[in-house]
């Protein structure tokens, strides 16, 4: 706020000067000669606080505006009958039962945002254009196949299936689902903030292919809607100055700004607009302001004292919320009313006059304005922020009303209402019915959505995965894995760092490859690839690297292959995801590989793996210092013990924790193969440890086992127990084979477990199959197949429920041992003993399995374990 004016006169003589400067010169030599008087105060000591925001209202000027092309009748229509159409879809699905939900008031108040969008900016692609990516708010969906129903490319019968998608076939899904609905929507949006923070790297990653010369993506851009509430999420707006920094004008965000979210308002006693200027504008953003529509402009062009401005500007969220909740006259009185001044304002104007007073976000040509001067604009990306008003149309049934969000039903009164106001060609039972309506297909408004549509290039959304396969290599490739490592002793970690070294060698697959760290390469022995392949950066390096006179200096690079995301899991997976969906969005086959630090993985990105699994994404997820025991020194909130659980729990994540070099090199080929050559929408997630020991050559004919889950190691003369070991953990159970026969003359059978989750889907569709199929010979699942019926005794360095996943198809008696509690640091040896899962355990466990009572007790007095202390999952 000003303080009180000391001098009514000096300032008034400054205001016509600049006035007159406006007039005369422009606005540009207006902006000029203000910063060079603020340069000028800051010189010489007038202390000055940087105000980010501009007045409350419109950015763009009413003399700047272009007029919108084409027929804005037939545009207004086609809005109407998209409206209603989406109305009538969650009104039927409804009627169906109240089950199954739906939303209504957020695709109203947006209408305008998406059909400006669709009928003048958004390109799909073809041969003159890669096409726009647009990341459309999830619970928006009605509006947007509402949309597609006119445009031919959902039935009627599609639409009576909304929400039905498994007793209705084709009926379309809730919200945007890439794994249901594979040909129609790019992008899972729904989980509030994913959205925000995937296009922002979506656009990073648009820039990367394009400075590769991979893929030119300099024409296409990246639009993302969010409502106001979900600006909240710390997602949405985490990434907002790495937008910024790396100057991403392919970027527009559009938030619609309704003011309410699902309770409430969002800032009942603010200003949300003001509040997102603010931060985007710090953020480096180009800010746009859509707040008033053109029935506006004549009182604000009459506003020469600035009081309807200031009236704005002190009238808060929650009393802009109200008045849409209410009428004309109620404006008049608790808006208008405050002052005479503004009360004679709206004098000659009746209520009715005064209530179609309308919002910018309604307003399709400064929305049209809006989008031209963000499409235009260069070195930065734009937000738009558009004030609409949520339930837009609904009028008693919900317009502006706190219950509006989750509204599913509108009274046949509203409905007429909503008829009129939209002008729609429905006889009176048919909007009791709630029926769709399509006109005929060569009526102005199908007429005007299908030539629009033709000259953007044809239908949105779309998903078209249309990348060529690449060649893989051959196994042989990566034959010094194969080979084993002799008397060398490696990590996992290095085995892996080897493999993809080998792989960006490769001519076909190479440039392809796409490295990703979170500030976490030397700890992974990756440093050397800095080098090598460059860290991508839009300027290149305009500084002297400090290690510049080194072999491995960290080179950044305008060609540069690693995405070097700093410490940033979430955008390091969302660049994942980018890379990962590439075959579809950008037409080009791209192969991520993130590597993690242990529980900053699965653990800290949960949503947005499984929105990877619903984007269909391809490629490789590295856990790496995985395990509870391997990264010793850093305890509780790092060592991960139960990202095998996270990941088990992906559909189409296939997970593995393999011991053995050779075994990496197997899995990952074979992803390759997956993925690339087979065009699977699958994804791998391998764990890969930093403890070194020596890595045996592959035995002949270990692939299956290894890629279905396990394959025997050792195989022992009179073997009376079955040991399974996973990861480093393994070379424990060998050990514990070892003191097995020694100490107790019993000889082991040992089988490297890679994936007990690989191994227990193989069980469950055995078990299923056979369940559904009584009368046929049982099929059996690949666990039961290797083991017999001698007792088994398995141990990971996961909790025991990674293990425990395939006791059911263990034929005889199963015990498990696993890391649960929490994490330590101490000495590996001292951690395996404390979690119980080193030899002694094993020896221990085993003699238990084989009903050896007095053995089992000899030898925990031998290895001398504390039987007496707590569970390590109560310490
Ligand atoms: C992470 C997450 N939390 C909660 C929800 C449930 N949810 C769906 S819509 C909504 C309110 C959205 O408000 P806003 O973002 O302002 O969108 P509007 O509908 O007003 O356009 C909520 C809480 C969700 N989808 N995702
Ligand atoms: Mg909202």
């Amino acid at each position: 706020m000003l303080k009180p004016d000391v001098d009514i006169q000096e300032t008034q003589e400054w205001l016509e000067a600049l006035e007159a400067v406006i007039r005369h010169d422009g606005p540009e030599r207006a902006q000029d000669l203000l910063e060079r008087v603020l340069e000028h105060a800051r010189a010489s000591g007038v202390p000055l606080e940087v105000k980010l925001n501009t007045p409350y209202v419109n950015t763009i000027r009413v003399e700047d505006e272009e007029p919108m092309p084409g027929d804005a009748v037939a545009e207004h229509r086609l809005r109407s009958l998209i409206r209603w159409n989406a109305v009538a879809m969650v009104m039927q699905a409804n009627k169906e039962s109240s089950e199954l939900g739906g939303h209504i008031a957020s695709y109203q108040s947006a209408a305008t945002l998406y059909e400006v969008g669709f009928n003048h900016f958004w390109r799909a692609p073809g041969a003159d254009h890669g096409g726009d990516l647009v990341y459309i708010q999830g619970h928006s969906s009605p509006g947007i196949y509402a949309r597609a129903f006119l445009e031919g490319r959902l039935t009627e019968e599609q639409l009576r299936g909304f929400r039905q998608e498994v007793s209705r076939p084709g009926g379309v899904s809730s919200y945007p689902h890439p794994w249901l609905m594979p040909d129609f929507w790019q992008f899972p949006t729904v989980s509030m903030g994913l959205s925000p923070l995937m296009a922002i790297y979506q656009a990073r990653f648009m820039k990367y292919l394009t400075g590769r010369g991979i893929a030119d993506s300099t024409s296409r851009k990246v639009w993302c809607f969010t409502g106001d509430g979900e600006m909240d999420e710390p997602e949405s707006m985490g990434a907002i100055s790495l937008a910024g920094r790396e100057r991403l004008d392919n970027l527009i965000f559009v938030v619609n700004c309704n003011l309410q979210r699902l309770d409430g308002p969002v800032r009942g006693n603010g200003k949300i607009i003001q509040e997102l200027e603010t931060n985007f504008r710090g953020a480096g953003w180009n800010v746009i302001k859509v707040i008033w529509g053109n029935r506006w402009d004549p009182l604000l062009a009459a506003d020469h004292s600035g009081a309807l401005v200031r009236r704005m500007e002190e009238a808060l969220d929650g009393d802009y919320q109200t008045y849409k909740a209410r009428d004309g006259a109620f404006v008049r009185e608790h808006f208008f009313g405050v002052s005479e001044e503004l009360r004679a304002m709206v004098r000659d104007m009746s209520d009715q006059e005064i209530w179609a007073l309308n919002r910018g976000g309604h307003d399709p040509v400064k929305v049209y304005n809006a989008y031209l001067a963000a499409t235009r604009h260069k070195g930065q990306p734009t937000v738009i922020l558009a004030k609409t008003v949520k339930g837009y149309g609904m009028g008693e049934a919900g317009e502006g009303q706190n219950i509006t969000h989750q509204q599913k039903k509108m009274t046949e009164k509203a409905l007429f209402a909503f008829r009129d106001r939209f002008e729609l060609e429905l006889s009176d039972d048919e909007v009791r019915a709630t029926a769709f309506h399509k006109p005929p297909d060569d009526s102005p408004e199908l007429t005007f959505l299908r030539e629009r549509r033709e000259a953007l290039g044809g239908s949105l959304p779309a998903r078209r995965p249309s990348a060529p396969a690449i060649e893989v290599p051959p196994l042989s490739a990566f034959q010094s894995q194969l080979d084993g490592t002799g008397d060398r002793e490696i990590s996992t970690t290095m085995a892996f760092v080897r493999v993809l070294a080998a792989l960006v060698r490769d001519k076909q697959f190479g440039p392809h490859i796409v490295p990703i760290v979170p500030d976490e390469s030397r700890t992974f022995g990756m440093e050397g690839m800095f080098r090598q392949l460059g860290i991508f950066s839009q300027v290149g390096q305009l500084y002297q690297p400090e290690d510049r006179e080194q072999l491995m200096f960290y080179k950044e690079d305008k060609k540069g292959q690693i995405l070097q995301e700093g410490i940033n899991e979430p955008g390091a997976f969302s660049s994942w995801i980018a890379a990962a969906t590439s075959y579809a969005n950008h037409g080009v086959t791209m192969m991520p590989f993130y590597i993690f630090y242990s529980m900053f993985g699965f653990q800290r990105v949960g949503d947005l793996a499984w929105a990877a699994g619903d984007s269909r994404a391809r490629g490789f997820l590295l856990g790496g210092t995985a395990g509870r025991t391997t990264l010793n020194g850093e305890g509780l909130q790092h060592e991960d013990g139960h990202s095998h659980v996270l990941s088990s729990v992906i559909p189409n994540c296939r997970s593995y924790d393999p011991a053995y070099a050779y075994e990496v090199a197997v899995i990952i080929h074979d992803g390759l193969r997956r993925m690339s050559a087979q065009q699977e929408d699958v994804f791998y997630y391998l764990t890969v440890m930093n403890e070194n020991y020596r890595h045996p050559a592959m035995p002949e004919g270990a692939e299956e086992g290894i890629l279905r889950g396990m394959h025997r190691i050792r195989e022992t003369d009179g073997a009376r127990i079955q040991l399974l070991g996973s990861g480093t953990i393994l070379r424990e159970v060998l050990a514990g084979a070892d003191l097995l026969a020694e100490d107790f003359g019993v000889a082991a059978d040992v089988w490297s477990v890679t994936s007990f989750t690989e191994l227990r889907r193989d069980g469950m569709e055995a078990e299923r199959w056979n369940a559904l199929h009584p009368r046929e010979a049982p099929r059996r699942a690949y666990v039961t197949e290797q083991l017999d019926d001698r007792p088994t005794v398995a141990a990971t360095d996961y909790i025991r429920a990674v293990p425990d996943q395939i006791r059911p198809y263990v034929p005889g008696p199963y015990r498990v041992l696993g890391t649960d509690g929490y994490g330590r640091s101490d000495l590996r040896r001292v951690l395996r003993r404390f979690f119980e899962v080193d030899r002694h355990h094993v020896a221990v466990a085993a003699l238990n399995a084989l009903g050896e009572a007095e053995k089992a007790a000899e030898a925990i007095e031998r290895y001398e374990i504390d039987h007496d202390a707590e569970a390590p999952w109560l310490r």
